[in-house]
């Protein structure tokens, strides 16, 4: 009992003396608040900053959604971009989502997806003409061209599945009836990453600047799935010289003028971009020719190549926008912003040194740069 007492004595000292230093010095304060308060009102002071207050949306949003192609299997990876996205941009905006799958989504999927924003949410089935090998393809010839794929070690080579879904990528996706009644659309995929507080509106900046398509990332396409691409679409330029603007971007795809492609093209798994453009004459008939030619199937074409390549030949250079600001990967290439004021405001989470942009030799954004500003 007596040890007890004054062990209480003791401690009860110990806690005056605190208090009275408290009050008294202010270092002493200082040092053993662990900075708490401190931090509190930084945050504080940081949070009702004049930034913060600019980014707040405009009122008018575009007529614009997101758009997301993905299996039920692929539930983690939709739901770890889409978490990125609200937390970098859309929790202030509000921008709807468009989900769309070859297969009725399940109700797990469906229920997990919309409970991660306030959004509107939508999830279509993507008709079976739109996500099929046509009949009039030559299945033998076919087959055939996807066995030497694999034996040559072609990504996807030996797919059907990726075949229709470039096919599907290219000509149909903005002709899906969940997407008649938008205009703008962002792509998003699983499991990419956004890196950057996003505070102005991309869709809005594309409508007030007169762009039409917008990317983050340029690279070249692998040669052996797209032989007989080019001779395609210089056969289509001979048929149809009305289609082909004025000041166009051709130099970004071609070195010596169309005579032969370059295999530069814009990454299509991210695009902000205007869907009128490919329901358009140009691009619609653009598309149909392509797909007559069988190419999909007996070769292996990508949508970021024929989306590409449509983009630079019907669009005028400057209504094609790289965004500079928005930090985005996908799989293991990442686009980080270059300009320490664009990455200090975004508060980016991507190493600059890291980026993709200017370290690779399968970028084609020096490319870009170069043909940008000459
Ligand atoms: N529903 C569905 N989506 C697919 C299928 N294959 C690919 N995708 C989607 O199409 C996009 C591109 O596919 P991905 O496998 O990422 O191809 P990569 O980016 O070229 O390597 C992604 O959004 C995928 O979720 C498929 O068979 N069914
Ligand atoms: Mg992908």
């Amino acid at each position: 009992m007596g040890r007890l007492l004054r062990y209480s004595i003791v401690l009860m000292l110990m806690i005056s003396l605190h208090y009275i230093l408290t009050w008294t010095h202010h270092r002493y304060w200082e040092a053993t608040s662990f900075g708490l308060s401190k931090f509190t009102a930084h945050f504080q002071e940081e949070y009702t900053s004049e930034d913060h207050i600019k980014e707040e949306p405009a009122n008018e949003l575009a007529n614009a959604t997101y758009v997301m192609l993905v299996r039920n299997s692929d539930l983690d990876g939709a739901i770890s971009s889409i978490r990125a996205l609200e937390d970098r941009f859309n929790s202030r905006f509000g921008y709807p989502y468009v989900f769309l799958n070859d297969e009725p989504f399940s109700e797990e999927f469906k229920r997990r997806i919309s409970v991660l924003t306030p959004s509107k949410v939508e999830f279509g089935t993507i008709p079976k003409e739109h996500w099929s090998q046509p009949d009039w393809i030559d299945e033998k010839k076919a087959s055939k061209a996807r066995q030497q794929m694999v034996a040559t070690n072609v990504k996807y080579g030996g797919s059907v599945a990726y075949r229709n879904m470039c096919r599907f990528n290219s000509g149909f996706f903005y002709r899906h009836e969940l997407l008649q009644p938008y205009k703008w659309y962002w792509r998003i995929e699983p499991n990419v990453k956004f890196f950057c507080d996003i505070h102005q509106d991309p869709f809005k900046y594309m409508e007030e600047n007169n762009k039409t398509y917008g990317f983050t990332i340029a690279v070249y396409e692998i040669p052996a799935t797209i032989p007989s691409l080019w001779p395609a679409v210089r056969e289509f330029i001979d048929d149809h010289p009305e289609y082909i603007a004025e000041d166009n971007a051709m130099g970004f795809i071609s070195q010596n003028n169309g005579l032969t492609y370059n295999r530069c093209h814009f990454w299509s798994n991210f695009e902000i971009a205007d869907m009128d453009f490919w329901r358009g004459p140009a691009y619609s008939a653009f598309f149909e020719f392509l797909d007559s030619t069988g190419g999909f199937y007996y070769e292996r074409w990508g949508d970021a190549a024929i989306h590409s390549i449509g983009a630079s030949l019907f669009l005028k250079r400057e209504q094609i926008h790289f965004f500079e600001e928005i930090g985005y990967q996908h799989d293991d290439w990442y686009h980080c912003p270059r300009p320490d004021a664009i990455w200090t405001k975004g508060r980016c989470s991507c190493s600059q040194r890291g980026s993709f942009d200017y370290n690779h030799e399968s970028s084609c954004k020096p490319h870009w740069d170069r043909f940008i500003t000459s």
